[in-house]
């Protein structure tokens, strides 16, 4: 059987039956979900949330899955200290897909014809306070490229205007509006379709840094591990995931843009938005009992599926021109953070190293800090301790101006003045090298307990303090 958004919550509660919670009493899809993922996340607990009644509609909703790295190296099939490196192998060796018969094809089993279609009757919700409206922010859009052929996929925030349109807001480089500009130009509409809810491979290879148009369907299929099955879309040639829970299909007009926005981004600042184009949905189709699914935008689900592919795909490159590699982290905390650990073969490693990340990831990344194999990059306080020892940001700090916007989601893309206009700026990157010189020169040694004295520690003879120590110690 083909995974989907289904096997992998039965995976999920395998694991640990707390890790999915289901939510029987009715929310309100404004705010109403995002609430019950706030307020676990103030007592740091991020359980997948399965909202079975939401106002207004017939689907359920699930959201907060893809909150830990837990979670990613589950269907990984690794640890989590391993996610980068299986990820960015996995990348390197795509899986073509498969087109199955209609038939087959579970996503069909409903179909909503076009003066049926109605978004309100989605669980879409309002995620932060001052968001503009509903936004779909786990819809995987597919468009084909009218040069190549090729089917691209990438996650895009849609804001819902009315019952069958909606935005679509691409940012600087991404494929997805560098295609729809050439539909534009030939005064076309784009067709596309909308995946909603399907297994975390799916959603995370359609989000993955894949080099050139397309490719993001092979991505997905390395991610699972099997060819993903795909299957006709019913008003277009595109081929659209099988066993998604929903597809939304419709075309985005090329004269028809709409103010969108503000929408509360991963930065957590509300920035962005504009005019974007528009899309009109023109059929819906759905699994019995579908299950839509929502990633909490601007919290701790938004920056985990941002970050892992990024670290997956830096991964990949930075290997390429720097075979000593150990690993990288784009933490979720910090996404415009890059961690990098190597052993430093040569002194020119560390920039090589930087500048294939800072061209892997344009977009986001800000800081590019560079450790030696020694130092955990999974953990935030031993690169900070790396900085505090090892870098002298006179000698090892780079700094490269204007690489970043202008303008779009970074704070620091955009000038501020007194009457709250915002002019887009561009602003600097920079490289911050904590590593030891290369050899042959001698760096102080760490101060450690030898290994083999930890592991010699019988942990097992610990006990509580008794009446007895008490009495005798304290
Ligand atoms: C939750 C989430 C939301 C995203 N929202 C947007 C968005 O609104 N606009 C955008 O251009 N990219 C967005 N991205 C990033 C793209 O989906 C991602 O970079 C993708 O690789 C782009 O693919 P493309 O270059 O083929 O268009 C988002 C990513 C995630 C994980
Ligand atoms: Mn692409």
């Amino acid at each position: 059987m083909a995974q989907d958004l289904r096997t992998y919550l039965r995976q999920l509660t395998e694991l640990d039956e707390r890790s999915v919670r289901l939510v029987d009493k009715e929310v309100d899809p404004k705010f109403g979900i995002t609430a019950y993922a706030a307020a676990l996340a103030e007592k740091g607990d991020y359980p997948a949330l399965l909202f079975e009644r939401v106002k207004g509609s017939e689907f359920a909703c699930v959201s907060n899955l893809l909150t830990s790295y837990e979670r990613i190296a589950l269907y990984l099939g690794c640890e989590v200290s391993d996610i980068p490196r299986v990820y960015g192998e996995k990348l390197k060796k795509p899986v073509a897909p498969v087109v199955v018969e209609r038939a087959q094809a579970t996503v069909k089993q409903n179909v909503i014809a076009e003066e049926d279609v109605d978004l309100g009757k989605l669980p879409i919700p309002v995620h932060n306070e001052m968001d503009g409206g509903p936004y779909l922010s786990a819809g995987v859009m597919i468009i084909r490229d009218p040069d190549s052929g090729l089917i691209n996929a990438g996650i895009y925030r849609h804001q819902i205007f009315n019952e069958r349109d909606m935005g679509v807001w691409f940012l600087g480089a991404h494929h997805g509006g560098l295609i729809y500009k050439k539909y534009k130009k030939m005064g076309k509409p784009a067709p596309i379709a909308i995946a909603l809810g399907h297994h975390p491979g799916f959603v995370m290879g359609t989000v993955s840094r894949v080099q050139g148009i397309g490719g993001e369907y092979e991505a997905a299929g390395a991610l699972m591990g099997e060819a993903l099955e795909v299957v006709q879309a019913e008003t277009s040639d595109l081929l659209v995931p099988a066993h998604a829970e929903l597809i939304l299909e419709g075309e985005i007009l090329p004269d028809e843009d709409h103010v969108e926005g503000p929408f509360g981004e991963w930065p957590g600042h509300y920035l962005g938005g504009g005019s974007v184009p528009k899309i009109r949905i023109k059929r819906i189709t759905h699994r019995n009992h579908a299950i839509f699914q929502d990633i909490v935008a601007s919290g701790r689900e938004h920056l985990v599926v941002g970050g892992v592919p990024r670290s997956g795909s830096i991964y990949q490159t930075v290997k390429q021109v720097v075979p000593s590699l150990k690993t990288v982290h784009v933490p979720f905390y910090a996404r415009m953070h890059c961690y990098i650990s190597l052993h430093k073969e040569r002194e020119a490693d560390v920039k090589k190293a930087a500048f294939a990340a800072l061209n892997t990831e344009q977009e986001n990344l800000r800081h590019i800090v560079v450790v030696d194999d020694d130092i955990d990059v999974f953990n935030g306080e031993e690169v900070a301790w790396a900085i505090g020892t090892r870098f002298d940001a006179e000698r090892d700090l780079l700094v490269i101006p204007r690489w970043n916007g202008p303008g779009g989601l970074l704070p620091t893309n955009w000038e501020y003045n007194a009457e709250g206009k915002n002019t887009p700026r561009m602003s600097s990157a920079a490289i911050v090298d904590a590593t030891k010189p290369a050899p042959p020169v001698v760096f102080p040694k760490r101060a450690r307990v030898p290994r083999e004295f930890i592991e010699l520690a019988d942990l097992q003879a610990l006990r509580e303090p008794d009446k007895a120590a008490h009495d005798k110690w304290f």
